[in-house]
């Protein structure tokens, strides 16, 4: 992308409505707009990075074995009134009327549309284990929408629900979610740490929630300080071993780590003095299993083979995928502006021609551009007629992890800079190494292998 092209409208000043830094600076990089209270629009960037970190949920996902679909936004509040939830739900269900005054809500999750769909067309337990899942846009009428994205009213969410015979088979559902989402948030360059948590109304008494330490997070924990310690690293995982995923729940969980609504200060003492630690979490993921809760109120069963009729046992399982952007800025910023991890990235480097114009730096810029492009990689190109130190800033606030700079002085003794996002560190390379440089960097995280279709 040639940035003269492009549309990135950033913001000099800082927003005084923003209170968090991630708030901030996605105003400021011109990543979203703000609507209405808690809904915002996605400007190229900022949908770009959405779009790349639902593409690593789809593609652990489906590694999962769990399989994508897609339900309807608006859903009628007859499925909800089954299983007794639009009565339960309250004021956060945002409810509406059609013209026929029908009853149709926005949904804010989708345990009895999926529900619905098991029961239509599943009766046999050999079609079990099943995992269907989404990635959706939901609603919730937040009382307090704040942080930008991170406490929004829209926000996009993967939401995924198991389906299976035995208690047992549903409790490795749940462990091959935990698995799952442990590789997801590691790929976005997160530490979000399992708390034992509370279920809120989607019911059941086991549920972990994923939490990524933040000084801003709205979530008070508190955690044996070893567990972040633990690393998923690159794991070989077969999902289909339950006690392969059964040894990383423990491996990730029996350390204590609870968030305020489970926190137990009589366990927490037995936690050496040294090792008790409190601090706030973003909230980036929950996995729930309730059992059969739904599936007896909407009639979900299957028969075994001697004609028994029996009803599934259930799970969900969530990302906020949206506010996930939100958690990655909080951890990853200076006060220059962004540093994104390499693996969610919305271009994978940029390029500052130094002088515009001048013949041979536009003629190496657009050489870079078009070594990069044909491995695969987007750079995002700085073609603008602006002074460098514009560039800089500009370059330095939108957070690319790498960047080339191109200018005549480098050229004349063959070279041009390449400088970390992160560390600041620059090194001067001849073009093509600089681009063999960075070709590496992305295949060892295999950007480009997009699994979903
Ligand atoms: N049905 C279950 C699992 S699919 C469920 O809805 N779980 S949840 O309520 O925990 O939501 C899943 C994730 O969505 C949360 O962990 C959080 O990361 C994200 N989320 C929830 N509310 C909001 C919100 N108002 N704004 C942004 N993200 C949100």
């Amino acid at each position: 992308m040639k940035l003269s092209r492009y549309f990135l409208p950033v913001l000099k000043e800082t927003p005084a409505e923003a209170q968090v830094v991630s708030h901030r600076l996605m105003l400021r990089a011109g990543m979203i707009k703000q609507q209405a209270a808690g809904i915002y629009s996605w400007l190229p960037l900022g949908f770009k990075v959405l779009r790349k970190l639902e593409n690593i949920v789809h593609e652990e996902q489906i590694k999962a074995n769990h399989i994508p679909i897609q339900m309807p936004i608006i859903q009628s509040a007859d499925l909800w009134r089954e299983s007794g939830r639009y009565d339960d739900y309250g004021q956060e269900m945002l409810r509406i009327k059609d013209r026929q005054d029908r009853d149709l809500l926005y949904t804010p999750t989708a345990e009895e549309m999926v529900t619905d769909i098991f029961r239509s067309h599943v009766s046999s337990y050999k079609d079990l284990p099943l995992t269907l899942y989404q990635i959706q846009w939901k609603f919730r009428d937040e009382i307090r929408p704040r942080f930008g994205i991170m406490r929004g009213r829209e926000f996009y969410m993967k939401d995924g629900y198991n389906f299976d015979l035995t208690k047992e088979d549903a409790l490795h559902s749940y462990n091959r979610h935990l698995v799952s989402y442990l590789k997801t948030y590691e790929r976005m360059g997160l530490q979000a740490i399992p708390m034992r948590a509370d279920s809120g109304p989607i019911g059941g008494d086991n549920t972990h929630e994923f939490l990524v330490l933040a000084e801003t997070g709205e979530s008070e924990v508190f955690y044996d300080s070893k567990v972040t310690d633990l690393t998923f690293g690159d794991r070989d995982i077969n999902y289909a071993d339950k006690s392969a995923c059964q040894a990383v729940l423990d491996e990730f969980t029996s350390l204590y780590a609870r968030t305020d609504e489970t926190h137990d200060p009589n366990l927490f003492a037995k936690v050496p003095k040294e090792r008790q630690k409190s601090a706030r979490g973003i909230e980036v993921g929950q996995i729930f299993y309730f059992g059969t809760k739904y599936s007896e109120a909407m009639g979900a069963h299957v028969t075994d083979d001697a004609g028994n009729k029996m009803p599934v046992h259930m799970g969900s399982h969530g990302i906020g995928v949206s506010r996930l952007i939100g958690a990655i800025i909080e951890a990853s910023h200076d006060d220059n502006g962004i540093i994104w991890p390499e693996g969610v990235t919305p271009f994978h480097c940029g390029i500052v021609n130094l002088k515009q114009g001048d013949p041979e730096a536009d003629d190496a810029c657009e050489a870079l551009y078009k070594s990069l492009s044909a491995l695969g990689l987007e750079p995002l190109y700085d073609d603008r007629n602006e002074r460098a130190g514009g560039k800089f800033a500009t370059m330095d606030l939108i957070g690319l992890p790498w960047r080339l700079t191109v200018g005549p002085r480098g050229l004349k003794n063959g070279v041009v800079e390449l400088t970390s996002r992160k560390s600041g560190h620059s090194e001067e390379l001849p073009p093509k190494d600089a681009v063999e440089k960075l070709a590496a960097i992305y295949r060892s995280i295999n950007v480009g292998d997009f699994l979903f279709n």
